[in-house]
């Protein structure tokens, strides 16, 4: 009985150090990158992730601003009024416009290592 219980409490403590180890690399892993919006441009217009690193578009203009992907397996954001922001996963190379201003254009880029 107490052989038992010492082996419950080694599987139990591999257990619990197998859940802090792989809750802290997932933590790690993923960085928020910052686009803003303003004067009609994205700024900055080129920008370098990771794979798996969060975007997050926030439209400081007076006017309002639809973001649209322009490469393979597009996406579109809703309409966002000053203040608003949109958030993507990035897991590919991306090239995208304002569906309301087709001469703002702006670029991801995914780096692979
Ligand atoms: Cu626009």
């Amino acid at each position: 009985m107490r052989f038992q219980i010492i082996i419950l409490t080694f599987f139990c403590l591999i257990l619990s150090s197998m859940f802090v180890w792989v809750t802290n690399s997932l933590a790690v892993q993923s960085q928020e990158h910052i686009v803003e919006i303003s004067a009609l441009r994205f700024s900055p217009t080129s920008l370098e992730v990771k794979s798996g690193d969060v975007v997050k578009w926030v439209n400081k203009d007076n006017r309002r601003h639809q973001l649209m992907s322009i490469s393979e397996g597009g996406w579109r954001s809703r309409i966002l009024r000053r203040g608003d922001s949109f958030v993507l996963f990035v897991g590919k190379t991306t090239f995208y416009i304002c569906a309301l201003h087709s001469n703002m254009r702006g670029e991801i880029k995914v780096r692979s290592d």
